[in-house]
């Protein structure tokens, strides 16, 4: 069988942040090949799967990967080899067989998602296919079937939280070109408001350093300051406010929630679950968000429901932490009507069968689904083709701006040109 897998080879490399990564490498009987890396998060969900790192502090500070590289070489490779690359079903069940723990905790989900993406990506190159086609059909939809269009990027032109200089609570201030733009007019827009909105930082000096995902990681004195200077880089260019361009946060609740409540720099006193979401709702009037991830944290499924119930009606509601990708996670959600949105990452839940699962799940209960990169990336454009495939309404892929960012966008024109232009 010319589709068969002949060998998988896996090795640490480096990620966007200077961090090991793992990256996998499968070769078909026909010669065909694919290969594809883990990405890594920084504001991990507390129930994803679990991203094995060696922790021996002699190397990388702990963070090489070298037990998950000897755990696809030795123990996932023998296995595998063989076995037809284009039943992904079949490879991706024989991985969590092999796992065996209800995290991936044993072999690694950044083991085990470097092999399910590269065997796929070999699948497409096998069968002659640009990665996105083949997905399509592994999604469940027939060969020939329509691709409408390329989904609407979501630019995270501030960073805070995690990603950033440690200054502003929120972790990502995002701008959203209106869905009815073609992709490439949405780039554009996303690249000249970062660039008027450098200015405007520079000009108040406030600028500090670039964020993990490429977006500026200002000194304000506010959260909600952020949202008034990309205010002003939108009134800098053409585009119009709540027209052309729309705003998004993300607000990453679980990594500055305590015990106590929400701390955060606008307000002087900790705020209760009722007040942040009062406080977002006041947000939500003076900037009519489009979107809004993780808005409180990841275990308060009452809160979610309640601020669903107020005004899921207006804004996405997107679980990200909450879902952590999660089948179970999901169903809880849908249940519990927390959410309207999802924030969807391979890494999240470590294979693509599960990944395709858990957006068929979404998508038959009206779920608007976002294909998200981690802060923590590579070159690897696999989620381009993969958002594509799925149809998702929108993608989550940083600033307009850094290599690991830019690949995937423009691995987006790429296929905007292919499947668009005459
Ligand atoms: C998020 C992600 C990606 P991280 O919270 O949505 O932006 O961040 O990869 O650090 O979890
Ligand atoms: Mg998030």
């Amino acid at each position: 069988m010319d589709s068969a897998i002949y060998s998988i080879t896996a090795r640490e490399i480096l990620d966007s942040r200077g961090n090991p990564t793992i990256e996998t490498t499968v070769i078909l009987q026909s010669g065909y090949r694919g290969t594809a890396s883990a990405p890594s998060g920084a504001s991990v969900g507390k129930y994803e799967a679990v991203e094995l790192r060696d922790k021996d502090e002699n190397r990388y500070n702990g963070m090489g990967v070298l037990t998950a590289v000897t755990n696809v070489n030795t123990i996932i490779a023998p296995k595998l080899v063989g076995l037809d690359a284009l039943d992904q079903k079949k490879i991706d069940e024989t991985m969590i067989a092999l796992d065996a723990t209800p995290n991936k905790s044993k072999l690694g989900a950044n083991s085990i998602l470097s092999v399910s993406l590269a065997v796929a990506a070999a699948a497409a190159n096998h069968t002659k296919q640009p990665l996105y086609r083949y997905l399509t059909q592994l999604a469940g939809r027939p060969a020939a079937a329509k691709i409408e269009r390329i989904p609407t990027p979501l630019f995270n032109i501030i960073n805070g939280g995690k990603h950033g200089a440690g200054n502003l609570n929120f972790q990502e201030f995002m701008v959203i070109p209106a869905s009815n733009k073609p992709f490439h007019d949405a780039l554009q827009i996303g690249a000249e408001l970062y660039h008027h909105l450098k200015q405007i930082l520079a000009y108040r000096n406030a600028i500090h350093s670039v964020g993990d995902e490429g977006g500026f990681a200002p000194n304000l004195f506010t959260n909600m300051e952020a949202l008034e200077l990309l205010m002003e880089a939108i009134k800098a260019t053409k585009y119009r406010f709540g027209t052309d361009v729309f705003f998004g946060m993300d607000i990453a609740a679980s990594q500055f929630k305590t015990p106590r409540g929400y701390q955060i720099k606008d307000k002087p006193q900790l705020l209760s679950g009722r007040q942040f979401i009062d406080y977002l709702k006041e947000l939500n009037t003076k900037y009519r968000l489009l979107l809004l991830e993780d808005p409180l944290e990841e275990d308060d499924w009452a809160g979610w429901a309640t601020l669903t119930r107020e005004v899921g009606r207006d804004i996405l509601i997107v679980g990200d932490d909450l879902l952590v990708t999660n089948p179970e996670r999901l169903a809880r959600a849908i249940d519990e009507k927390a959410c309207n949105a999802i924030l969807l990452k391979p890494n999240q839940i470590g294979t693509l069968s599960e990944f395709l699962a858990v957006v068929a799940l979404a998508r038959a209960h009206d779920m608007k689904c976002i294909v998200s990169h981690r802060s923590g990336e590579t070159n690897d454009t696999f989620i381009a083709d993969l958002a594509v495939a799925v149809a998702s309404e929108y993608v989550k892929f940083g600033a307009p701006a850094r290599g690991e960012r830019v690949a995937k966008y423009n691995r987006l024109l790429q296929i905007e040109s292919e499947l668009f232009s005459q």
